[in-house]
C-alpha cells in the first residue's frame, strides 16, 4: 500500500528527520520519503501490520500536525 500523508509544521531538515524516524519506527513501513516543500510524507506500508491511524499518531507524537 502506498500512501501520502500531509504534514503541517515542518520547517527544516530536523523536522524531516524526526518525521522520517517516527514513520520508519513503525512495523511494516518502508520507503519513507518526507518532502519539506510539499509538506508531506510518501511511504509504503503493509496494511496487515500498520494502519493509517497509527501512521498519523506516530507523526503527531513526534510533534507535528497531520492535515
Ligand atoms: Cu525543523
Amino acid at each position: 500500500m502506498e500512501s501520502t500523508i500531509n504534514i503541517e509544521d515542518m520547517t527544516c531538515g530536523h523536522c524531516v528527520e524526526s518525521v522520517t524516524k517516527a514513520l520508519e519506527g513503525l512495523p511494516g513501513v518502508s520507503e519513507v520519503t518526507v518532502l519539506l516543500e510539499e509538506k508531506c510524507a510518501e511511504l509504503s506500508y503493509d496494511e496487515a501490520k500498520v494502519g493509517l491511524s497509527e501512521l498519523t499518531k506516530a507523526v503527531e507524537d513526534a510533534g507535528f500536525t497531520v492535515s
